[in-house]
């Protein structure tokens, strides 16, 4: 099939499915720190401490980094969770796991853990952290029987068995589609640290829950007003209603995946048009947010995209630490990505991510995707709504350390051979593994842009690769999940279909590969025995 047709093809089977699209900001989606389970106080600081270790080893390197807080003579740490979008507040897809399976079958059940059943939607990226396993649905496959009709969901699971725990579950908004869009549950992935858990939910509240929900038999608060209460529920312990308390107008979904450094959680908000697509509600309301994570509240605010906000706002923000600075990127709605000094807000640069004469929605576009923090450098590529099918794309590498507008400072390289992406890019030992919303996978040198390899997926892309164990991971709206290997030859290793599209990224954690379809999470290991339930 010639691209166009794969297009048309691709675009009837997204039609039939959903009649818009959008979470696949999920899988655009996307946290700091490997999650270290640990309920001490001390447990925290070491926790806390290691985020900041992070920060300063290139992402990828973080066996690097347990073997630099282990000299410091803190406590070992031998978690290999993945408690966030993106697995560190860099946002890298890398990992350093070994045995990871090149072939699974989720027929036959080869190398299959486990499998759990969500609803009928699924675009949030898992996160594994403290023995669970949580990802976004939603209600079309009821949990608590009690609770029935369409409803955001965010599910949690036990990680040894996918044996269900309990369920966050969120009303849908009465404003409808064009702030909530039907059945496309919770598109967030969560950030968990210790036994608190932040995520955004379909209604636009940034929310913190105990990760042990009411099976520890307590209501944490300050909030202990929960409508659903029994063993099956969240605990919720604050939330943050940003449609009532900032003003934010959310453009068909709320998706974004929380970043955290010390007590400051970051999000972008979602704002955007109304449904005439020509007006903006509220344009003085913040695109990008810092809050308390113990609290709650806003430290500060940012919103510069103000009404030059092209669409909505459904990327997430990665951090990075550039001269002794932790600065927050955050891709604003108006197709500038944003470089701010991160404990206050203060701008520092921005970038242009369009040619000068782009023109919306043909040429012009945002980013869905996440910016990476790798090697002192930015990595971002543009796309729109995958409503809007295909399109000329953009790849950049940033230079974060040039002061306002460094859209001709701060570029290290232009890379125009990518069509519009929704996708995160990984990046190891140089190489950049890129793909598109067209199905074409770039590999690129991290230092001058150019490709090494382009592979055909033959399926639109929604979700980002993972490196890991020498091998790149990366499904499609077929259903399949390829297997590369790293490196700077294209070579297929092997490629396993999970039975509905995968919109999401493949996610490692302790010795196992997390991967979501439609509708299912598969617990994929080289050492199961292959009977997982
Ligand atoms: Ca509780
Ligand atoms: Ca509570």
């Amino acid at each position: 099939m010639t691209p166009n047709e794969r297009f048309r093809n691709g675009l009837l089977v997204i039609l039939a499915f959903f009649t818009k699209f959008f979470a696949l900001f999920a899988p655009l989606r996307l946290t700091l720190a490997s999650g270290f389970i640990a309920k001490t106080r001390r447990a925290q600081r070491d926790r806390e401490g290691f985020e900041r270790c992070l920060l300063l080893v290139p992402a990828g390197g973080r066996l690097c980094a347990i073997i630099a807080l282990s000299l410091l003579g803190t406590a070992p740490l031998q978690s290999e969770d993945w408690p966030m979008w993106g697995g560190t507040p860099q946002r890298n897809m890398v990992s350093s796991m070994k045995g990871l399976p090149v072939s699974w079958n989720v027929k036959t059940r080869k190398n299959i853990k486990w499998k759990a059943d969500l609803g009928s939607q699924s675009y949030g990226n898992p996160v594994i952290a403290g023995g669970k396993v949580f990802a976004g649905t939603n209600n079309e496959n009821p949990k608590n029987p009690a609770i029935t009709g369409d409803k955001g969901i965010l599910m949690c699971f036990r990680e040894s068995d996918g044996k269900f725990l309990w369920q966050a579950v969120s009303d849908k908004l009465a404003s409808g589609r064009v702030n909530d869009w039907p059945f496309q549950g919770v598109c967030s992935s969560p950030l968990v640290e210790g036994d608190r858990l932040y995520y955004v939910t379909n209604r636009c509240e940034l929310v913190c829950l105990d990760t042990e929900g009411f099976l520890d038999k307590e209501n944490d608060g300050p909030f202990t007003e929960e409508k659903y209460k029994s063993d099956l529920d969240a605990d919720i312990v604050w939330k943050l209603d940003m449609m009532e308390e900032l003003g934010v107008f959310p453009h068909n979904m709320s998706n974004s995946s929380p970043v955290m450094y010390g007590d400051l959680l970051f999000i972008i908000t979602s704002n955007g048009h109304d449904e005439s697509h020509v007006n903006i509600p509220s344009p003085r309301a913040p695109s990008f947010i810092a809050v308390n994570k113990k609290t709650g509240k806003v430290v500060w605010e940012d919103a510069s995209p103000g009404d030059r906000i092209l669409h909505g706002q459904w990327s997430c923000p990665a951090l990075g630490m550039v001269n002794g600075v932790l600065q927050a990127f955050y891709p604003g709605g108006d197709g500038l990505l944003y470089g701010l000094e991160a404990l206050t807000g203060k701008h520092l640069w921005t970038f242009d991510l369009n040619p000068k004469d782009a023109v919306w929605p043909k040429t012009r576009n945002d980013a869905i995707s996440t910016p990476v923090f790798y090697d002192n450098r930015v990595f971002l590529a543009t796309g729109q709504d995958p409503e809007h099918g295909e399109g000329v794309g953009h790849m950049y590498g940033i230079d974060p350390s040039k002061p306002g507008d460094a859209t001709d400072t701060g570029r290290l390289w232009h890379y125009a051979k990518i069509r519009r992406t929704i996708s995160t890019a990984a990046i190891k030992d140089g190489l950049i593994y890129i793909p598109d919303f067209s199905g074409f996978l770039h590999c690129l040198d991290a230092k001058t842009g150019k490709p090494y390899w382009v592979h055909d997926m033959l399926a639109a892309v929604w979700g980002s690769p993972l490196v890991a164990d020498g091998k790149v991971y990366l499904g499609d709206e077929d259903g399949d999940v390829v297997v590369l290997q790293e490196g700077k030859a294209l070579k297929v290793l092997g490629e396993n279909n999970m039975g509905s599209s995968v919109y999401s990224t493949p996610v490692p954690a302790n010795g196992v590969l997390y991967i979501l379809n439609r509708s299912e999470l598969w617990a994929i290991t080289a050492a199961a025995t292959g009977t997982g339930n």
